[in-house]
């Protein structure tokens, strides 16, 4: 019988391949189909939000096909997979990318033009699927990308969020924030899979069973939730393959409240069950900080246990031995926040399997990598000892267990080094007892990931000290990087256009490395034209929707200086605005002569605050503030303008980045992890202003530190600044423009108080008074360049020639060699 299912699978497969015609025709006709029976409007009226949405079914059919195709063949090869959880993606929008990736783009727009539309147009209804707070989510999004370009046999899991990363509302300058409801028109890129669903239980107690003559415990949960499936297609580019992001969400189950239906209150029953949806409604809108929330430790577990039970479901369909575990399975744990399912994977190995505890942890321990996205060890997460006990009683205990070996083995290198044993410890005595879910990872995983070289230094000499003496082979660098193919084909169509054309090729889109075949036209009068035409058209774009966001008219002459990424006291916006009001203060001083010689600028701020975060709240306001001031002053006209951009998210960026001409990135050297930004400006040719952190000391070397403008303290002198406790007494400008806020230049003089003592004596933890001076020369330098627009297009072109290194698809590469060990798995075309 099996071969019988074997043969007539093999001749399904066939009869699938090329199943749905790509012609100018056959689109129409199945956008056409869609207007009528899934969107349900007449062919002959529909606007354009119908078209779109009859245009993504027509491109999810599309998608769908080679999804099972993929999946089909990764069935019949089962080669070893890779898994990778993560509490957020940040997707975007997938419309335009689908169709790129899919090779069918000039079709579609071919088909629309014939129906009377533009494919453009069309692509601007999609609303963002913002499932994710920022870099982590994005480039958890990127990650996809180049798993399925690159054909490597991989899963996404996650949760389906209801609401995904909040809409920011400017009102008076200040953020409000508005739930986001992606979902209220309908998501035509996700499957609902309503019989891929899997219980999930909290709560309980455990008790002791004897089975074979063996003590065993048993959990006896208190509430089960259902898990249900939604299967998120994700196209490679120049490939049949199509992976699968499966999101969860929470469903009611039946399990354990039929008796409250008997006690006759139905109403209370029926709204009790609905509460159990709560697990997957709202994405935590904070990137650094939600210790101790019952609900955010519920999701962690929801999505990692449903994800486990369908990952071994799939598993045991082939296999019946765990030992071939992890001969087919590698788990990719996206920061700490899926740890907990190192202590999944032991209960179920040795509670539900009946492993004995050192063949399941021996498991656990070849198929757990981590990747650690965080720079302090504050940013890392803590539950609860009583938290985690209450919602996961079992879990707790095997915790402990696994805190209890790990002692024993710490105990024979570091005998009775107590200070170190209690750092290393995954429990944390204090005033609230916690696990430190860092340390549970540690303990498990076989490779520990920096996302930066100088990241990965800071874990092996700050965070994690003691765990790298004892295991330095565990921990590795695998720098960020972006996908070009969302960052430049998708975003930034022109330069796609340029890059083709003078390379010959267009396969650096699968092979960036040879974008660096760029770097012999550096000079090339030509190119220089088309390159400046190409930045010209993509800054009318973005000037076009700053005017329509914010009624600022800005001059294409002027650098559009851009700093767009989340509010961090880290990040410093409020460096580029006291270096904004010491622009604005210089040019207000000059006479007409020396304006003559000031190089316009457009400064460009956007980025979300989270909700409780005063001091980021702060800053957004300071922003409108002198955006007020500045852009009203009859004094100051074109030289300077401000403007902050609103509700900054995927589809914004991808809009503003190609418009570009100099982009800021200016946190206090170590605390970015890496930043992912500036790989997507470099890409696009804009140059770069930063500091030497995280990715920025790599890309200086790629494309050499002539070619960007480099300024601040270096991570090694950072220590000792805030020993010395730098104040205003080093720059008499930063002194004045402080001043400037604090005397209610501004308005708002009591608001931005507190503001201003963040950054003066006693205070300035993020030195922004140590780095003023050079970071005002880092911007002279910017101007007098710009002024050299042959020399400035060089540096542009040869921003985009390097790179290289920054696209995910090495960083995936370095990924599956050197942490999963897992194979290219090609659907055949
Ligand atoms: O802040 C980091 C960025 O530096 C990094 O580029 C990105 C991706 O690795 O992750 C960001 N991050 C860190 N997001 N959340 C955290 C907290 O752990």
């Amino acid at each position: 019988r099996k071969g019988g299912l074997k043969a007539k699978s093999e001749k399904m497969f066939g009869l699938m391949d090329g199943f749905l015609k790509n012609d100018s025709v056959s689109l129409q006709k199945d956008i056409l189909d869609h207007v009528e029976f899934t969107v349900a409007r007449s062919r002959f009226n529909f606007d354009d939000f119908e078209a779109y949405q009859a245009l993504a079914h027509s491109v999810r059919d599309r998608l769908i096909e080679r999804w099972h195709d993929t999946h089909q063949y990764f069935k019949k090869k089962d080669p070893k997979r890779i898994y990778f959880l993560s509490l957020e993606f940040l997707m975007g929008r997938s419309l335009t990318n689908s169709v790129i990736n899919l090779g069918i783009q000039d079709q579609y727009a071919d088909a629309l033009t014939q129906l009377g539309f533009d494919f453009e147009i069309l692509a601007e209804q999609e609303g963002d699927a913002a499932l994710g707070n920022g870099g982590l989510a994005r480039f958890a999004a990127c990650q996809m990308d180049s798993l399925a370009t690159l054909d490597y046999p991989a899963w996404g899991y996650g949760l389906r969020y209801q609401y995904g990363l909040f809409r920011q509302i400017i009102v008076d300058g200040f953020q409000h924030e508005q739930p986001d409801f992606w979902l209220n028109f309908g998501n035509p890129w996700e499957i609902e899979r309503v019989h891929v669903s899997y219980p999930v239980k909290f709560y309980g107690t455990v008790e002791e069973e004897v089975l074979n003559g063996k003590k065993c415990k048993i959990w006896i949960p208190g509430e089960s939730v259902e898990a249900v499936a939604y299967d998120n297609p994700i196209p490679g580019y120049g490939t049949r393959n199509a992976i699968n992001l499966r999101l969860w969400a929470a469903k009611p189950s039946d399990q354990y409240d039929m008796e409250s239906y008997t006690t006759g209150d139905y109403i209370n029953a029926i709204v009790n069950r609905q509460k159990a949806e709560t697990i997957s409604n709202v994405l935590y809108p904070d990137d650094r900080s939600y210790q101790g929330k019952e609900l955010r430790l519920k999701q962690q577990y929801f999505f990692v246990s449903a994800s486990l039970q369908d990952i071994i479901r799939r598993f045991k369909d082939l296999h019946k031995n765990f030992d071939e575990f992890p001969e087919k399975i590698a788990l990719q744990i996206n920061d700490t926040h899926p740890s907990i399912s190192i202590a999944e994977v032991m209960r179920v190995l040795v509670d539900e399997e009946h492993l004995d505890w050192s063949k399941a942890w021996g498991i656990a321990c070849r198929i757990f990598s981590v990747t650690i996205h965080a720079v302090q060890p504050e940013g890392l997460e803590k539950i609860p000892v009583d938290l985690l006990g209450s919602v996961l009683p079992r879990h707790l205990e095997i915790i402990y267990e696994i805190n209890f070996r790990l002692m024993e083995e710490l105990k024979k290198s570091f005998d009775q080094d107590y200070d170190r044993l209690s750092r290393m410890s995954i429990i944390e005595e204090g005033a609230v007892k916690s696990i430190r879910m860092a340390n549970l990872s540690l303990a498990c995983c076989h490779t520990v990931n920096g996302v930066s070289r100088v990241h990965l230094e800071t874990l092996k000499t700050r965070v994690f000290k003691d765990f790298y003496e004892l295991w330095p082979q565990k921990f590795q660098c695998k720098t960020n990087g972006v996908t070009q193919r969302r960052w430049i084909v998708v975003s930034n169509p022109s330069l796609c256009s340029i890059i083709s054309k003078w390379l010959g090729t267009e396969a650096w889109i699968r092979n960036v490395d040879l974008i660096a075949g760029l770097r012999e036209y550096a000079k090339d009068p030509d190119l220089h034209t088309e390159w400046k035409n190409m930045k010209k058209v993509n800054k009318m774009r973005l000037a076009e929707y700053i005017e329509t966001l914010t009624s600022v008219k800005v001059s294409l002459d002027a650098m559009f200086d851009v700093q767009i990424k989340r509010i961090h006291e880290y990040k410093r916006q409020l460096l580029n605005i006291l270096g904004i009001i010491h622009r604005y203060d210089c040019i207000k001083n000059m006479d007409e002569s020396d304006k003559r010689r000031v190089v316009p600028r457009v400064c460009i701020i956007g980025g979300k605050a989270a909700p409780g975060y005063e001091v980021a709240k702060k800053i957004i306001k300071l922003c409108h503030a002198v955006a007020d001031k500045v852009n009203s002053d009859p004094d100051i006209g074109d030289l300077l303008k401000v403007v902050f951009i609103p509700d900054y998210n995927v589809s914004v960026a991808e809009l503003v980045i190609p418009g570009s001409d100099l982009s800021q990135h200016l946190s206090t050297a170590g605390h970015e992890a890496s930043g992912t930004g500036c790989m997507k400006f470099l890409m696009n040719g804009c140059l770069l202003l930063a500091t030497a952190d995280g990715s920025a000391v790599e890309i200086a070397e790629e494309i050499g530190e002539a070619n960007m403008f480099l300024f601040g303290a270096k991570v090694d002198e950072v220590p000792a600044l805030r020993e010395k406790g730098t104040t205003l007494k080093g720059s008499l400008q930063f002194a004045r423009v402080v001043r400037m806020v604090r005397d209610g230049y501004f308005g708002f003089k009591d608001y931005f108080k507190s503001l201003c003592d963040t950054v003066e004596d006693g205070g300035d933890f993020y030195l922004l008074g140590h780095d003023f001076a050079s970071y005002l020369e880092a911007q002279a330098a910017a101007d007098r360049a710009f002024v050299d627009q042959e020399k400035w297009t060089q540096m542009s072109i040869l921003s985009t020639a390097g790179s290289g290194k920054f696209s995910s698809d090495r960083t995936i590469e370095e990924y599956a060699e050197q942490s999963w060990g897992i194979e290219p798995c090609k659907c055949p075309f």
